[in-house]
């Protein structure tokens, strides 16, 4: 065994009564997630967004970062920050989900960065697209994936590594796919990938490679640790499994009321009682929320929001919210004129509740036009990826005095 054999850990479930480990609370304490409070905001404020970092913050200087394209491809390309910043600029509405959200939920729980149901935020980032780079690149005929390489570099499972993870190329081809320097209308801060990232509208979090320094073309699969080994669905160990590659429905619940400290159970007065939150989907637009107030025994529809002033078929929305100030804010413009595209953020909803004396538990279940329904019982696999479980907020509301 050699020495990084020694200090990287295997994957491995707990054991049945095994509580969180020291371990897994020093990843949990480096990479937070949204406080639930924060669903009130359309776009999260930067530090509340939530964070996953597999190794360190590198250390980057803007001034002289350099991005490279490069392998498959008729001519090798290298971009300083101004010279992408010359190029056409984009702002996406974008809700990014970690993979691995509601991971410390399951049953046997994976040990790993422990989430709840808090890895998610919703950005407006700023850059310009990259499928234009590519074809000046000149992509080959024998293109197959695209590897996108991060300048952070680690040890996971006794795997030394620089960030990185291929796409498939009509992925990467994807008109929405940006090279982002912005996020919120301001440089990239450190820890979400400064000074440039990628951002893949509708994919889990671990296909927007930060701290970008190269782009090579490869003419067969990229077999890298996070693609081959570390991202996959699987029952067990032995299994190659299939990638995870795009966000399943999910809606959360902004938890009504105030909160105990400890417990984090709330307490609601009686009366009548606006239930709200969000639902997001990268595989096709929300359609329907439900919401239950009996863990999961009985459902009722929520109302949504109307969505973005675009929508997925490329069309304009619902008539008049193209290019209405009241729907996008002024801050929501580009400099040409042009709205923020919204496609894939997620989507508010809310439900009108009478919350009577007693005890509850809230949380909804979203449904996308591709039919896709969150279901009450968590889909497991060893690594707690694509967990879209329902949400159960627990609500005490007390007599009125
Ligand atoms: N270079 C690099 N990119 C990365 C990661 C990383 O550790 N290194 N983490 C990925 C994962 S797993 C997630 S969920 C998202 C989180 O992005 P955020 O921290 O900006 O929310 O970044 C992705 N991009
Ligand atoms: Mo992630």
């Amino acid at each position: 065994m050699s020495i990084v054999d020694d200090v990287s850990r295997p994957s491995r479930l707990a054991e049945p009564d095994e509580g969180i480990s020291i371990e897994e609370l020093a990843l949990a304490a480096r990479n937070h997630g949204l406080p639930l409070e924060a669903l009130r905001y359309d776009v999260t404020p930067v530090g509340l967004h939530y964070l996953l970092i597999h190794y360190d913050i590198p250390a980057l200087d803007p001034e002289r970062h350099v991005l490279t394209i490069d392998g498959r491809v008729d001519r090798s390309l290298r971009l300083d920050l101004a010279a992408l910043r010359e190029r056409p600029r984009v702002t996406r509405r974008v809700t990014l989900e970690c993979a691995g959200n509601g991971r410390a939920l399951l049953s046997p729980r994976p040990v790993s960065q422990p989430w709840l149901s808090e890895a998610v935020g919703t950005a407006e980032w700023t850059g310009t697209p990259l499928a234009p780079l590519l074809r000046e690149a000149g992509l080959g005929p024998d293109a197959v994936d695209v590897v996108f390489t991060g300048a952070d570099h680690g040890v996971e499972r006794g795997i030394e590594q620089d960030y990185q993870r291929g796409l498939p190329v009509p992925e990467a081809l994807r008109e929405e796919v940006l090279l982002a320097y912005e996020m919120n209308g301001a440089p990239l801060l450190p820890q979400h990938g400064a000074p440039l990232r990628l951002v893949v509208p509708g994919w889990y979090g671990m296909a927007h490679v930060k701290w970008l320094t190269r782009i090579s073309v490869l003419d067969r699969e990229f077999d890298g640790y996070q693609n081959a080994v570390a991202y996959r669905v699987r029952t067990d160990a032995d299994d190659p499994g299939v990638p995870v590659t795009r966000i399943e429905p999910r809606a959360l619940v902004q938890p009504p009321g105030f909160p105990d400290f400890m417990s984090r159970i709330r307490v609601l007065r009686p009366g009548p009682c606006t239930v709200e939150g969000r639902a997001w989907s990268g595989h096709a637009p929300v359609t329907r929320v439900e919401v239950t107030t009996d863990g999961g025994a009985s459902w009722s529809d929520a109302t949504l929001d109307p969505t973005g002033p675009v929508d997925r078929a490329g069309a304009t929305g619902s008539a008049g919210s193209a290019g209405d100030p009241s729907v996008t804010g002024p801050d929501g413009r580009e400099p040409g004129g042009s709205t923020v595209d919204e496609r894939w953020a997620w989507r508010r909803w809310r439900y009108e509740w009478t919350a009577n004396p007693g005890r509850y538990t809230l949380g909804a279940r979203a449904t996308d036009a591709s039919g896709r329904v969150q279901p009450v019982d968590p889909p497991w696999n060893r690594g707690g990826f694509a967990n879209n479980l329902v949400q159960r907020v627990e609500v005490v509301v007390p007599e009125d005095q």
